[in-house]
């Protein structure tokens, strides 16, 4: 199998993360996802990684849908927790995660535009879905280990992603000083292979036409 990936990207992380635990070998193709020339052209009608190709298969986009793939193919370790409860609580907490990494990707670009074109409103309304996104996951986290139940989940992929994306993208906000419960979670977990092994690294992307 392939996957499109792009190497900043929080959404493609998390499928490099569930790759990486399910020890599944795949190739991957790396995008730059702005780009013109974009290789989800005719691929994703959405325009947006990561993406998962598969023989005879059609092609799978959306973090959500390959990961919950991905626990059909290899359910050890398992992603989505079985229980009831505790899979919901999971997929919520991914929800949060994503929506924070959506407004810091909106931010990101509203600052890439012409200093002129840019709105204040338009950042500052992205930057309360951020600070109060990651108010919850603290809230949520508490003195925990694992953000649901006592074992490893989806919940800690995407907000582990979500969390070391904000460090490269908005970095400003610092959410280490300011969620003490998030910092130690962070130092707990970052040295887990399959996250020192995806770091986000920034990709040059062309300029945005105005
Ligand atoms: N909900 C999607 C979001 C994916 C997404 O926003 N990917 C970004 C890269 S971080 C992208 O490809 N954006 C290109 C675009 O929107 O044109 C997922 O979970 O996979």
């Amino acid at each position: 199998m392939k996957l499109i990936t792009a190497t900043p990207s929080p959404f493609a992380r998390k499928v490099r993360v569930a790759l990486l635990e399910k020890n599944i070998s795949y190739e991957e193709i790396i995008d730059i996802p702005w780009n013109l020339n974009t290789k989800t052209n005719g691929i994703n009608p959405l325009g947006k990684i990561p993406i998962l190709l598969l023989k005879d298969q059609e092609p799978m986009f959306d973090s959500k849908v390959i990961n919950q793939y991905l626990d059909y193919l290899e359910p050890n370790p398992l992603l989505y927790p079985r229980s009831f409860q505790e899979n919901i609580s999971a997929r919520l907490l991914e929800t949060v995660a994503d929506g924070i990494c959506d407004s810091v990707v909106l931010v990101f670009l509203e600052n890439s535009r012409n200093k002129n074109l840019r709105s204040k409103n338009w950042i500052k309304r992205q930057e309360k879905k951020i600070f109060e996104g990651v108010e919850y996951l603290s809230n949520y986290l508490k003195d925990k280990q694992f953000f649901v139940g006592n074992s490893f989940s989806i919940a800690d992929i995407s907000c582990f992603s979500c969390l070391e994306y904000i460090d490269l993208r908005f970095p400003k906000f610092e959410w280490k000083n300011r969620y003490k419960n998030l910092n130690k979670y962070w130092n707990i977990h970052k040295i887990r292979d399959s996250f020192k092994k995806t770091k986000p690294k920034t990709q040059i992307i062309e300029p945005i036409q105005d």
